[in-house]
């Protein structure tokens, strides 16, 4: 018999032990980095919370039922959280369903399972060898029929606890979901079980407008393409860096509202400055990026389509057909690589690499990561420089490698010794801290450039550089009104403030400024002409940057868009050079008013609907690109 005054329902019971337990795995086994106090908090109630959710259901069968529901309820989680422990100590990563069913990794997996298997990994069934042995014992004692008021306020006590959950989550993270970030950020906010519904919501979302697509759209949307990126070509720039290295740096959060600019009389950027000499320098260069910030950014310039309106395409679509740069330029004899110290799964790139061809990621693994040598969200940029070269000199040329720098990420902190510029003085700490981080980075790029001459790569290459997204957001208008001496942030301004620097450094060259309005959308492209890649197949929405004869708008995911003349956004349209306001939608009204930006905004609408369509239908799978090309 039990002695009734300490008796404690079964399912609390399991809630608390399977709760601990989950505690125990997340803290413990998952490798999950703990920024804050919140986030501490956060793992730590997270898995009580999740726990009562799913035992306090047992209260609504019978007695009999419920021990049932328990009991296997506990031997469910379990098994689900063990599968994601041996999958993790593999690939220090969680089960998504489509890595489930990606052939390789579960190939991978299949070979050393029995490897990743411990004995000690019995313990990880204690919670549910307790919860059976009480239920076999004192089954009848452990459970009730529970009154109906008692159930109602133990459900609804139970959902309360998962909106505050997901309220703390939201707090850390805002859009957390809509954002889908990284599995680890997912896990360690909403926990693994939910991250599990999650997964499997975004997934059977895209398998379904996946399944109504079969492959008609493409003749429109190719015939689309075709018309408007077909140029007269450009024969100057063409194959001018034909089986040369091609380097791509991302440079992190940087806009072109620092380039050839100063800080208390000092130039921030004073090496990328010096590079605009050097170089074709694209002055009104937009970032097309949403909510998938570096990896949009990223899938833009690989694919030469738009980011999804929502999430990141790299999380969404990532097992998609698609006709990227690395494959192309794999077909060309290239080899190709990313160098990025950063969890490999984060922004889901490992799949996503995988899928569009690169050959090898240098991700965090690769890189020696200390105290000393890292800063905000990992390692240093001129650490993470100055530790490629050695991977770079193992490469087989030509190769295409992709670096993506850190350190001037949000929220833009910097040791004190690597501050080369004072902050500047505003009431944001963002932007005051913004150019330091800026500073620094324009430092590591020089130090890079000095590396790459050293070890003899400088001249058998050329080197683009490309700000990858904005870095001060709208939040910070009052400073940003400051520092660029402006009376009003209007809406203008917001679009113009999307320019991010975009350089082609071809060692040996002069090069030139380049005003024309340009794009992330014609990184492709252009590339492939430098190369001399004639790919008239390809299907892309850009155009090479050497071409003067091209697409005259440059859109943004959100629908603005600028032309040689106008800038639109919201309904507004202004003159590009003059920033004043030419017409709103809003004041016309009758017949023949339209919009002088009417005309764009409707093939912008359509361009981007049907980007969307390709990516939600996975279009490119019904097209054979290496067939096409051989005609
Ligand atoms: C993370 C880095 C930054 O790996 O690329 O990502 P962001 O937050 O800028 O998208
Ligand atoms: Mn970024």
């Amino acid at each position: 018999m039990l002695n009734k005054k300490l008796q404690m329902p079964l399912y609390v019971i399991a809630a608390l032990l399977f709760g601990l337990k989950t505690y125990i795995v997340y803290r413990f086994v998952f490798d999950i980095s703990l920024e804050n106090v919140m986030q501490e908090l956060i793992l730590l109630i997270n898995p009580f919370i999740t726990a009562f959710f799913i035992f306090v259901l047992s209260i609504f069968f019978n007695q009999r039922r419920q021990l049932k529901y328990i009991k296997y309820g506990i031997l469910l989680g379990s098994v689900i959280l063990y599968f994601n422990i041996v999958f993790y100590r593999n690939f220090s990563d969680f089960i998504t369903i489509p890595l489930l069913f990606q052939g390789s990794n579960a190939a991978d997996l299949g070979t050393s399972v029995l490897g990743l298997l411990k004995l000690w990994d019995v313990t990880l069934f204690l919670d549910v060898i307790i919860i059976w042995v009480l239920a076999k014992k004192y089954g009848s004692e452990l459970t009730a029929s529970f009154t109906k008021r008692y159930k109602k306020m133990a459900f609804a006590l139970s959902i309360l606890f998962i909106i505050g959950n997901y309220a703390l989550a939201e707090a850390e993270r805002p859009q957390l979901l809509q954002r889908t970030f990284d599995r680890e950020y997912l896990v360690k906010n909403i926990g693994v079980f939910y991250y599990h519904v999650y997964d499997a919501v975004l997934h059977s979302k895209s398998k379904a407008q996946r399944v109504f697509a079969d492959g008609n759209e493409l003749t429109e949307i190719s015939d689309y393409m075709k018309e408007e990126t077909t140029t007269d070509g450009n024969e100057e720039l063409h194959g001018i860096a034909e089986d040369k290295n091609v380097i791509f740096i991302s440079l992190e959060s940087l806009q072109s509202f620092v380039i050839d600019n100063t800080l208390h009389g000092e130039e921030v950027t004073p090496f990328l400055n010096s590079l605009i000499d050097e170089s074709y320098y694209f002055e009104n260069f937009y970032h097309q990026t949403e909510q998938g910030k570096t990896s949009d950014s990223e899938f833009i310039v690989e694919n030469s389509l738009y980011p999804s309106p929502r999430g990141a395409v790299y999380f969404t679509h990532a097992q998609n057909d698609y006709h990227s740069l690395p494959e192309i330029m794999g077909e060309n004899g290239y080899n190709s690589a990313v160098f990025h110290s950063n969890n490999k799964s984060f922004w889901n790139r490992d799949v996503m690499y995988d899928n569009i061809g690169y050959d090898h990621f240098y991700d965090e693994n690769a890189y020696e990561v200390t105290d000393e040598n890292s800063v905000g969200w990992g390692l240093k940029d001129k650490d993470f420089f100055k530790q490629s070269i050695k991977y770079m000199q193992q490469m087989e040329e030509p190769y295409y490698s992709k670096f993506i720098t850190l350190t001037n990420h949000y929220p833009f902190e910097l040791d004190e010794e690597d501050a080369t510029i004072e902050k500047y003085d505003s009431n944001s700490n963002t932007l005051n801290s913004y150019f330091q981080t800026a500073r620094y980075m324009d430092e590591s790029v020089e130090e890079y450039f000095d590396y790459l001459k050293e070890a003899g790569i400088y001249e058998d290459s050329i080197i683009i550089l490309m700000g990858d997204h904005y870095g001060i957001s709208d939040f910070h208008k009052k400073a940003m009104m400051q520092y660029l001496d402006k009376e009003e942030y209007t809406d203008y301004l917001h679009v113009q403030l999307q320019r991010v620097p975009f350089f082609v450094h071809i060692p040996g060259q002069d090069g030139e400024v380049m005003s024309k309005i340009a794009g992330q959308i014609d990184v492709k492209p252009t590339i492939l002409n430098l190369l001399g890649i004639d790919d008239s197949n390809d299907l892309s929405f850009g155009t090479d940057l050497f071409d003067e004869d091209r697409k005259d708008f440059i859109a943004l995911r959100d629908g603005s868009f600028i032309t040689d003349d106008y800038v639109y956004t919201k309904d507004q349209c202004y003159n590009r050079q003059s920033g004043e306001l030419i017409d709103s939608t809003n004041q016309l009204s009758g017949e023949g008013e339209d919009s002088v930006c009417q005309p764009y905004e409707e093939q912008v609408n359509k361009e981007l609907n049907y980007s969307d369509e390709i990516i939600f239908g996975d279009l490119f799978r019904f097209n054979d690109f290496e067939n096409e090309s051989n005609k």
